[in-house]
């Protein structure tokens, strides 16, 4: 395996909006956690689809998940897609509903911009449903180029409706004790 030389803490953001939401959040945590030592996970949020004109299309659940990684961001991303693919993610066109969505957010402090790879992720301090997650996990970590911490930018995006419905633990045991009743006789 190709590895960077310094373990990086990696932020990764999982979203679902198709599916077993819960079941697709549910398998990228544990696949993520293969990818290096887990960190911190942050509860799991639900909201409208953000940013996307689609008026039909389901609400998110999502969450973000750090792990401290030998791996490095080029690698991670193929590791990341793959997951997804391995979860059901069709890819058509920009911003449809999707099982599964894996961003790497940050990459310890560094600033990427390849072709594949922009890091910080461009649009993360405008989206509730990533910052009100990372400032759970992180609230004094600073933004690697916006002079402000994480609570501090997830402040100022309230007013997006994102909320907390539960941690992926919680709502995993849910699941589990509903399905045998929503089957039919
Ligand atoms: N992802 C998008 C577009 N809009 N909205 C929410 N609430 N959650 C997402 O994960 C999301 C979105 C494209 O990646
Ligand atoms: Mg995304
Ligand atoms: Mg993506």
């Amino acid at each position: 395996m190709d590895v960077g030389a310094q373990p990086k803490v990696a932020y990764i953001g999982i979203g679902s909006n198709l599916g077993d939401r819960i079941v697709y959040l549910s398998n990228a945590v544990k696949a993520i956690k293969q990818l290096g030592d887990s960190i911190a996970m942050s509860s799991v949020y639900e909201s409208d689809p953000f940013g996307v004109d689609d008026e039909t299309q389901p609400p998110y659940l999502n969450m973000v998940i750090s792990i401290d990684t030998a791996l490095t961001p080029q690698n991670l991303l193929r590791e990341l897609l793959d997951i997804e693919l391995g979860n059901g993610r069709v890819r058509r066109c920009r911003n449809e509903s999707r099982t599964l969505d894996l961003d790497i957010l940050m990459f310890g402090s560094e600033i990427i911009e390849t072709a594949e790879l922009t890091i910080p992720h461009p649009r993360m301090h405008e989206r509730a449903f990533v910052m009100l997650p990372v400032a759970e996990i992180e609230p004094t970590l600073n933004h690697p180029t916006l002079k402000l911490s994480m609570s501090q930018i997830a402040d100022g995006l309230l007013d997006q409706g994102a909320h907390r419905i539960g941690s992926i633990d919680e709502l995993t045991v849910q699941t589990v004790v509903k399905s045998p009743a929503t089957k039919p006789v």
